[in-house]
């Protein structure tokens, strides 16, 4: 059952686990980054969160659960660095509750210390959507993690209502085209072509996520989209086959 109680247990005993996607550079192939998503290993079966996250939001303890992922990633960070002396930045998704929480702000700057993690390793991934709840105090929180030198990336973008007007204040490095767009493509390239548009005008990088195809592949990298993520490069791996995959050979 995806109680608040058995999610409580489900941190107490250690389940749940982090698996990486890459993302790529469109142009070279080279792996630029990886996004860390939560998993709840369970009797042997792996849960996907889609169907915990949503009762962890109701409940409120998606806070502490968005906590240990951060702490988890920070701790990648350093066994990825410290082992096999293998830097790649991670982004993790912060979930709407959890970014309107007082203490996440703080939260990632301890632990980034802690863990001794450079800042610009550590990318936020929030969505569009979070970030309009409540406009200004979602910039002042950006800038504090901006100027902590964080990476931040809007999820899911075009999926939300963001208006555009603030979009040039938002302190943000990155623009996620929401895997809809993606889909789409090439036949219906209109929103995937005014996010880059968008994207350069503002100076952001843009991330094309759920790339299934090498058509879709061959319209972002005609149209200048630099980086790519989906299940045509990889899935989300667990960390022994990522660490298999990306880290060893070099
Ligand atoms: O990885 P997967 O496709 O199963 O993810 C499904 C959804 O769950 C996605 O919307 C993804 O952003 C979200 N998700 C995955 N990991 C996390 C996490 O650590 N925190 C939050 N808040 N959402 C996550
Ligand atoms: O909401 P968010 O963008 O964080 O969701 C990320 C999730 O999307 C990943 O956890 C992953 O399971 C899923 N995903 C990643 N690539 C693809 C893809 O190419 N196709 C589909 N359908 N889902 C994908
Ligand atoms: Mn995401
Ligand atoms: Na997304």
């Amino acid at each position: 059952l995806r109680t608040e109680a058995s999610l409580h247990d489900a941190l107490k005993h250690d389940e749940f686990r982090l698996h990486f996607q890459p993302k790529f550079d469109i142009k070279t192939g080279k792996i630029l980054a990886c996004e860390a998503l939560i998993r709840w290993q369970k009797d042997g079966r792996l849960i996907s969160p889609l169907s915990f996250i949503p009762v962890a939001e109701e409940t409120g303890i998606i806070i502490p659960i968005g906590r240990w992922v951060i702490e988890e990633a920070c701790k990648t960070l350093r066994e990825w660095k410290v082992r096999y002396n293998f830097v790649l930045p991670i982004a993790v998704n912060v979930a709407s509750q959890q970014f309107a929480d007082a203490s996440l702000v703080p939260d990632i700057k301890q632990l980034a210390l802690r863990y001794q993690i450079d800042p610009e390793l550590l990318e936020i991934e929030i969505t569009e959507t979070s970030l309009m709840n409540d406009i200004e105090l979602a910039i002042s929180k950006l800038q504090q993690l901006k100027s902590a030198g964080f990476g931040i990336a809007v999820d899911d973008f075009g999926t939300g209502y963001s208006s555009l007007s603030y979009l040039r204040h938002l302190p943000i490095t990155t623009m996620k085209i929401d895997r809809c767009f993606v889909t789409d493509l090439p036949q219906e390239s209109a929103i995937a072509s005014t996010i880059l548009m968008l994207g350069k005008q503002l100076n952001l990088s843009v991330v094309a996520e759920g790339i299934e195809n090498q058509e879709q592949l061959d319209w972002l990298s005609s149209n200048d989209c630099q980086i790519g993520q989906g299940f045509y490069f990889s899935k989300p791996l667990p960390m022994d086959e990522f660490i298999e995959k990306y880290i060893k050979p070099n």
